[in-house]
């Protein structure tokens, strides 16, 4: 692992000593860390007004009881999160995770991943994130909807368009935006369109927001490859994950000529030698909310299912070019890198926030691997929900392909924002490099620009 400045390592201990217990938080802090001393070289202000730190302490921090009744009649608790981290840009924007691993420090590694993410969009959005240890998995739609009524209750008072706009995220879809959107609505009597994303397209939600992250992330990818005259056209991808990024990264994948053998769930991995059928995935997915086993089991001979496997260990028996992580944090190791570099990967794009860990990463920067960091990669969701704000605030509506063309546009402007500052700063291609800069140098002047906040 690269060392820090002196002056760097000095912030990062103190961060990791306010903030004990929140191994992601100090992982994505470092992250940062390590592309900012060249910055901060260049420019003393950054230093002298403390900005790092500042970035690092969350403008407010919202921690709350959840309680609800089950199915059975018995009261449940759960624990709610929001982390209104950075409003230099914009309102805070960032989505809400339900998972039973949900903690403080989770919420503030996303959030603080979101700060930067948001800027490197160009759009006027702040960052922020929240969640819950609630686990949506196996749970009726009413014992989903009471939770989502009961975490609004509390939550409602801190949101608000030009305040704080959650939207989804890891257990978060469709279904719970609408329950929250009309506890909010009710307990404020207002049809605040623009106070949550990724809404249903009846209650104002925007058309392609729920494509945007996987199609956002096969964009970014081809762009990258495209800077090696490489493209998608008749490639071997893996895609971990079957969740909403996974599912549409795989579409775009495929229509780009790509041959996409193998996505994932917690319990397994479905390998189809002769490509994914992305229609039957998605029905079995969206449709059932089932599982990526229930898919092979419907699929055949063309399928293979192996419980609790790797998904990476297939870069061993077959030549993967390019890979895209869409699961969660950590979820690609360093020696998950070290076979899929062996066996000749080309490109990865991590359509998670943080999905390989620090020796993964360093892994690929070494062997020169295309490499697009979720900041960068993964901000066609946020952006496109930026799209949802901008429809809403204007009472307007935009067609399918209208809003795809202004993804695509915003997904090539990230590109040229990290590759140029990569350049810039001595590394081109270092796609993290050019995004940390690019997403910080942003924030940070925003920040001098208003004065001490
Ligand atoms: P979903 O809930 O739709 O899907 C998550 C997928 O990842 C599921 O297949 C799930 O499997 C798997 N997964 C989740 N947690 C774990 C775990 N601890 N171990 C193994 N597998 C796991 O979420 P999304 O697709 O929305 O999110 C996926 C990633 O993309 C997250 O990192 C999220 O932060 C990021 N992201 C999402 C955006 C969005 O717009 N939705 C935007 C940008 C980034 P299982 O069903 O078995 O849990
Ligand atoms: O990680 C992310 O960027 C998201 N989950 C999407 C956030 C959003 O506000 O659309």
């Amino acid at each position: 692992m690269p060392e820090l400045e002196p002056r760097i390592q000095k912030i990062y201990d103190q961060v990791v000593r306010r903030n004990i217990s929140e191994p992601e938080f100090h992982q994505a802090a470092r992250e940062v860390f390590e592309s900012i001393g060249r910055v901060i070289a260049k420019k003393p202000e950054y230093a002298e007004a403390s900005i790092l730190e500042r970035l690092c302490e969350p403008e407010r921090q919202i921690i709350f009881r959840v309680p609800w009744v089950d199915d059975k009649g018995r009261v449940r608790i759960n624990r709610g999160f929001r982390v209104e981290f950075n409003s230099a840009l914009g309102p805070y924007k960032g989505g809400l995770r339900f998972h039973p691993t949900v903690t403080l420090g989770t919420v503030k590694f996303l959030g603080f991943e979101q700060i930067f993410k948001n800027a490197l969009t160009g759009m006027p959005i702040g960052g922020g994130k929240g969640g819950s240890d609630f686990d949506p998995k196996g749970k009726s739609d009413g014992e989903v909807m009471r939770f989502c009524q009961s975490f609004m209750t509390e939550l409602y008072r801190h949101l608000g368009e030009y305040t704080d706009v959650p939207a989804g995220d890891i257990g978060v879809g469709g279904r719970e935006i609408g329950y929250l959107f009309g506890q909010y609505k009710r307990i404020t009597n207002r049809y605040e369109s623009g106070v949550l994303t990724g809404k249903g397209l009846g209650i104002g939600g925007s058309l392609v927001r729920t494509e945007a992250t996987g199609y956002g992330l096969v964009y970014f990818a081809q762009e990258m490859l495209a800077t090696r005259r490489e493209s998608f056209a008749d490639k071997k991808v893996l895609v971990s994950g079957s969740g909403n990024v996974a599912l549409y990264a795989i579409k775009k994948a495929q229509e780009l000529g790509a041959d996409v053998v193998a996505c994932s769930d917690s319990s397994g991995v479905v390998y189809d030698a002769g490509g994914l059928d992305f229609e039957l995935l998605r029905h079995i997915k969206e449709d059932e909310r089932g599982r990526v086993a229930d898919y092979a089991a419907r699929r055949g001979s063309a399928s293979v299912y192996r419980a609790g496997d790797n998904l990476w260990t297939i870069a061993a028996e077959t030549k993967i070019d390019i890979a895209l992580p869409c699961a969660t944090q950590n979820e690609l190791n360093g020696h998950d890198a070290k076979l899929l570099i062996e066996n000749g990967v080309i490109a990865v794009a991590e359509g998670a926030n943080m999905p390989s860990t620090p020796e993964a990463a360093h892994a690929f920067d070494e062997a020169k691997v295309l490499f697009g960091p979720g900041k960068a990669a993964n901000a066609g969701g946020v952006a496109t929900s930026a799209l949802e704000m901008q429809q809403n605030a204007s009472r307007d509506s935009w067609s399918f392909d209208y809003t795809e063309d202004r993804l695509a546009d915003i997904m090539r402007g990230i590109h040229v924002r990290c590759a140029d500052t990569s350049e810039q700063y001595g590394e081109p291609g270092n796609y993290v490099l050019g995004a940390n800069i690019s997403g910080f140098t942003q924030v940070a002047n925003a920040m001098l620009a208003m004065g001490l906040i």
